[in-house]
């Protein structure tokens, strides 16, 4: 165990691919490395790459990947894929669309599907972001479909979030109905090659430059979402400036755009480090982690001690209006076993 520790923290691309097995498949040997992996980790940027379905995001990613190459940072890739743990359909397309990064031994993709819930993908997603973090990769990608809460749990744990529209399906209206766009750092309108692109930049400019005010309102909200109940909002100070998410044009299939698109980044990045928001914004993932991985434990633990038929018991009685839900919750919460008849 020690060896493999070892092995990640000098970068092993063998360790690195090893342990993310072990992580995706929720071993359990992955979970000793990872604790002493966790004081190794918090030094890579992590950007989340997120949008509908077909906008472009592996193809952004990898002309992102080979910018960053260029100026010799280590990248790490994470394909999230929540949708074909079968198929594995879309997954041999990213490694199609990424395969000029294929033998660069600075970059290390990896696609992850889903097993079980996605509560477990989010978790498994978080893990394998601190294994390619320790193994000393600078800047990780994580590309996931922006298509609910799950993928908007995924985004969370990256320090800047693009949100990929492209010109042309409505788009924008779509952004804003999922609320996309309250998670977005920077905005990509890739296919930019495409009709229609210029309409779509100007649609979420108005959106999101209407006046200082509105902005202001976006971004209490976007932060309003992380923070939960324990922390003030103390980061934005009524004078404090407030970051607008610029909108880039792209075309990732030639790598236009994509300079633009790292300032973009950078940008982001020097804003929240001067502004001190890093640590607060770590301290708010950790807070959403945490809760997170509670919550799954306690299910856990109280399936694993429960007769497999006591919830079917359970479910029989609420339906025959012998129990009520709250009730049920309270009687199981103190082991109440005997309210089931
Ligand atoms: N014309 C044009 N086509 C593009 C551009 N970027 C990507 N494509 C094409 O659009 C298709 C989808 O690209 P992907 O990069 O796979 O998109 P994606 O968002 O990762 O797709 P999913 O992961 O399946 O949601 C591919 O055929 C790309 O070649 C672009 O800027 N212009
Ligand atoms: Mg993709």
């Amino acid at each position: 165990m020690d060896d493999m520790v070892s092995a990640i923290l000098n970068g092993s691309r063998r360790a690195v691919a090893r342990l993310l097995t072990w992580v995706s498949d929720e071993a359990p040997q992955a979970t000793t490395i990872l604790t002493q992996l966790y004081p190794h980790t918090g030094k890579a940027w992590v950007i989340g790459v997120t949008g509908a379905p077909g906008t472009g995001k592996s193809s952004l990613v990898n002309s992102l990947a080979k910018a960053y190459r260029a100026q010799g940072v280590l990248v790490g890739i994470i394909a999230v894929d929540p949708t074909s743990p079968f198929t594995g359909g879309a997954i041999l397309g990213d490694r199609i669309r990424m395969r000029d990064l294929s033998g660069d031994s600075g970059v290390f993709i990896r696609s992850m599907a889903t097993r079980g819930s996605l509560g477990g993908l989010a978790r498994t997603t978080r893990d394998a972001i601190r294994v390619l973090d320790a193994a000393g990769f600078d800047i990780i990608l994580v590309e996931t479909v922006g298509a609910g809460q799950s993928e908007v749990d995924i985004v969370r744990t990256a320090h800047t979030t693009l949100v990929v529209e492209a010109p042309g399906l409505g788009d924008e209206v779509q952004a804003i109905k999922a609320g996309i766009l309250e998670i977005a750092d920077v905005l990509v309108v890739n296919k930019a090659d495409r009709p229609g692109a210029t309409k779509t930049v100007s649609a979420l400019r108005m959106m999101l430059e209407i006046g200082h005010p509105s902005a202001r309102t976006h971004m209490t909200q976007h932060h309003g979402q992380l923070l939960q109940t324990e922390y003030p909002a103390n980061r934005i100070h009524d004078d404090a400036p407030i970051w607008i998410p610029p909108v880039i044009q792209t075309i990732a299939t030639d790598g236009n755009g994509i300079d633009e698109l790292v300032n973009a980044i950078q940008n982001h990045r020097d804003f929240i480090q001067a502004q001190g928001l890093d640590t607060l914004l770590e301290r708010q993932r950790i807070e959403i982690e945490l809760h997170e991985r509670l919550r799954e434990a306690l299910i856990q633990r109280l399936l694993q001690t429960t007769p497999n038929d006591y919830f079917a018991q359970v479910i029989r009685q609420i339906q025959s209006r012998q129990l009520d839900p709250q009730s049920a919750v309270n009687a199981i919460l103190t082991s109440h076993a005997d309210l089931i008849s």
